[in-house]
């Protein structure tokens, strides 16, 4: 990461837990989950029983990974492969070693807001696949959209995976989807997993799981603060609370003061008071239909070509152009 683009991101991290943490009800961006600590616990989410979302995604490209690379170069002139939040970068693999056998030409361009996902992505394919043109870039989502617009005039296809479009309220999926579509010219597309709407116990179990892995990752962003704004929160005094509401397909997170309590955080210089069992919002995963990604492409000047599904359908991949 260059150092502006540092910079912004802890710029961003000071102003938005400052924002966060003395409005009423309180909330914390999930965005901040993915330091080291934080990159290493979602790994081991995404290997738990419950965690079905990253199965059921490599299941529909191992099943597809065919399909799909057709769709992505059906003329066979070429494109832009652009991944965001782009993670470790296993279930992409997949589609990676599909075009390089079925002899596509294409570059992959992996973004993510974890610098040290990038590194660690761009190292090891370089290791693995080093015919695959990579160049990894870090940042947010919406600040890398601008970059795309100066990218070369070739079809780009533009990939957001693990239903992370599902960290954004409807309102804010469909600026984010709208942006997109003005970053893409017509023959581009958008590849984006969703997470279907299920039984509530799975979704329930998916966010809070038996090991507690999901609670040290929610739990995980107080003790950043700790480290990096120079705070003291007791962690033991947090509860990690999951809620699934099936009729709005909405997961939310909390974090939960078990007793009455003041935090310092003196990088702030800001105290910040408990009551007993109040809360912090810290994330939202919202699950959806066929009808609601309709809708939200509908809305965003977007419309689907055509999906990919896992055999339970608990998860769905859309292909989406102009
Ligand atoms: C990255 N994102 C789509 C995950 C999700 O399912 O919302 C993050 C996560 N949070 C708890 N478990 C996984």
């Amino acid at each position: 990461m260059n150092s502006k683009d540092q910079k912004v991101l802890v710029s961003s991290f000071v102003k938005e837990v400052n924002e966060g943490l003395t409005a009423f009800p309180k909330y914390l961006s999930s965005k901040f989950f993915y330091d080291e600590v934080g990159d290493e616990l979602f790994q081991q989410i995404m290997a738990l029983p419950e965690y079905y979302l990253t199965r059921a995604e490599y299941e529909i490209f191992k099943t597809h990974k065919a399909n799909i690379i057709h769709h992505f170069d059906a003329k066979n002139e070429g494109f832009d492969l652009i991944e965001l939040g782009a993670g470790d970068g296993k279930k992409t693999k997949l589609l990676l070693e599909e075009l390089l056998q079925k002899e596509h030409n294409f570059t992959y361009n992996p973004i993510d807001i974890s610098e040290n996902a990038i590194e660690g992505l761009v190292k090891d394919l370089n290791l693995e696949m080093p015919n695959v043109a990579v160049q990894g870039q870090i940042g947010e989502y919406f600040e890398v959209l601008d970059r795309l617009k100066q990218m070369s005039d070739r079809k780009k296809v533009i990939m957001v995976l693990g239903s992370n479009i599902g960290n954004l309220l409807h309102p804010r999926a469909i600026q984010f989807l709208k942006k997109l579509c003005n970053a893409m010219h017509n023959d581009d597309l958008l590849f984006m997993g969703f997470d279907q709407k299920k039984h509530p116990q799975k979704v329930l179990d998916a966010y809070n799981d038996k090991s507690g892995v999901t609670a040290a990752f929610n739990k995980n962003i107080l003790a950043r603060i700790n480290k990096e704004l120079d705070a003291n929160f007791n962690l033991d005094k947090f509860i990690h609370w999951e809620t699934y509401d099936p009729e709005s397909g909405t997961a939310k997170s909390y974090l939960i003061s078990k007793e009455k309590q003041t935090v310092d955080i003196n990088g702030l210089s800001l105290q910040i008071y408990f009551e007993a069992w109040e809360s912090i919002h810290t994330e939202i995963s919202q699950k959806y239909d066929d009808d609601i990604v309709k809708w939200l492409a509908k809305e965003s000047g977007l419309k689907i070509e055509k999906s990919f599904s896992d055999k339970n359908k608990d998860y769905k991949n859309y292909l989406i152009s102009k």
